[in-house]
């Protein structure tokens, strides 16, 4: 049996829920709502000590990180195969997976993070927010949360991760300047990868991804969007859709 332990359809939740929707596999879906810190439950950090998801768990066996947990299925059910056969297109694949998870990833994570933050903290009284704090496991967690709520980031820190995003993008726009999908001729994880993060950047970072600055870019994700696997990731149930709560600017 195949169980994903998931918040809503974006980011590194939407990495697997694309695989798992791709290879058209059964699962059972358990929603953590990250913004009410359900991953901080006791409960769950019994399945992942690390308090994050996703989470595969395949027949009692516990298996973390997106990219890890995407490669996992991608052996263990091969079809449709998400890694390409050929040597030099798998490397390919790989240099975005490696490239998302290392950089762009985290530039947006933290951008994200200070743009919701309050939406979530200014529900606790300050009491209420150490105490979750102090479930974090994770120290750079417990910081990112810590200083997002406090004082925020500077100007700077901002606009280097945004500078991140445009670099991530404009590599985006010459590898498809090469072939239909990111690492060559056929879809792949890369593929899933990046879509992952860039699902929903037109709307919030035109400036970075748009028709003008990213046309390839721009072409690639509505065909990413128009695959059913796709549709079907995106349409998981989503707390923050239905909280629908505007982001600070
Ligand atoms: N390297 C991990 C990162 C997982 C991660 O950061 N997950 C986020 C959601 S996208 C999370 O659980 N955040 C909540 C928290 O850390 O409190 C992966 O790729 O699976």
């Amino acid at each position: 049996m195949l169980e994903l332990y998931h918040a809503e359809p974006a980011s590194n939740s939407l990495k697997v829920l694309l695989c798992l929707k791709e290879k058209g596999v059964d699962f059972v879906s358990h929603l953590i709502n990250i913004q009410a810190f359900e991953q901080h439950d006791p409960a769950f950090l019994e399945i992942n000590p690390d308090g994050q998801v996703p989470v595969l768990v395949h027949d009692g066996t516990v298996i973390t990180e997106s990219t890890v947990i995407n490669e996992y299925l991608d052996q263990v059910f091969p079809s449709p195969a998400l890694r390409p056969a050929a040597a030099l297109e798998c490397a390919r694949m790989r240099i975005f997976t490696k490239y998302v998870d290392e950089y762009f990833r985290p530039s947006l994570s933290q951008i994200g993070w200070q743009l919701m933050i309050h939406t979530i903290t200014d529900k606790l009284s300050p009491e209420e927010f150490a105490a979750r704090l102090a479930r974090i496991p994770r120290e750079e967690k417990r910081e990112k949360w810590r200083i997002a709520a406090a004082q925020g980031y500077t100007a700077e820190q901002m606009a280097a991760w945004r500078r991140t995003l445009a670099e991530g993008i404009g590599k985006m726009e010459a590898a498809l300047a090469k072939g239909p999908w990111l690492a060559g001729p056929h879809y792949s994880l890369a593929d899933i990868s990046c879509f992952a993060m860039a699902a929903h950047m037109p709307a919030r970072f035109g400036d970075i991804m748009s028709d003008t600055v990213s046309p390839r870019v721009m072409e690639w994700h509505r065909r990413m969007r128009a695959r059913p696997a796709v549709a079907a990731a995106l349409a998981m149930p989503s707390p923050l859709k239905a909280a629908a709560r505007p982001m600070r600017q």
